[in-house]
């Protein structure tokens, strides 16, 4: 049988936004959880995030966004992962999102948008499911 492995999760910040500590708090819910995570750090571009989720091979992208700027930078991205071929992962974000930017970064390809006060054990039971609904041949364990 083919080994097991934790779902990978690739979290990042981009721009100018430097407010670390939502996805300070998720990167710890998500690893205490049992998955792989790999934070890009600050500053990074919708280009390097995509980059380095190829390159990680992630499950899972997700973006903190607290400065604005996310009804450009995300849609970005998400663009880059599909002309990469890297289209099948799941797109997540949080942070502070209003409510009538979501159908655009939901038409954009981000599945489903996590903002201020969520509680992060329905971000962790949300990867699950999704994991779920898309195990690989290798099959994933957290
Ligand atoms: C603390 C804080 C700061 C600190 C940041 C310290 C740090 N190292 O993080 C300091 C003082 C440095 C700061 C600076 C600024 N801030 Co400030 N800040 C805040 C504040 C009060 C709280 C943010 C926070 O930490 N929340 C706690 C965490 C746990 O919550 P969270 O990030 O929302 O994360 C949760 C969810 O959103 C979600 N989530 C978040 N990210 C992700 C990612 C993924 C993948 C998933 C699944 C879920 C997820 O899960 C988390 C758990 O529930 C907010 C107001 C607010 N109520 O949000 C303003 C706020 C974000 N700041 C704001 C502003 C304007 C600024 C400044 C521009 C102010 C200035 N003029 O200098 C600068 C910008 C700095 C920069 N370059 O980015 C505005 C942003 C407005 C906007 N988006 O349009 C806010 C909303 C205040 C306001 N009401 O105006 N800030």
């Amino acid at each position: 049988m083919a080994p097991e492995r934790p779902l990978r999760v690739l979290l990042a910040k981009l721009g100018m936004d430097t407010h670390t500590v939502g996805i300070t708090v998720v990167a710890h819910a998500l690893r205490e959880a049992g998955m792989e995570v790999i934070f890009t750090g600050l500053k990074q571009t919708p280009e390097a995030v995509a980059r380095a989720a190829v390159q990680e091979d992630v499950d899972v992208v997700g973006v903190s966004s607290l400065s604005a700027g996310h009804t450009r930078s995300l849609p970005r991205l998400a663009q880059l992962l599909r002309e990469q071929g890297a289209g099948d992962k799941l797109l997540v974000a949080g942070g502070v999102i209003p409510e009538e930017d979501v159908p655009l970064l939901v038409e954009a390809g981000f599945a489903r948008i996590f903002t201020m006060g969520t509680d992060t054990r329905d971000i962790v039971g949300y990867l699950r499911s999704w994991r779920d609904t898309h195990a690989t041949p290798a099959g994933h364990t957290a």
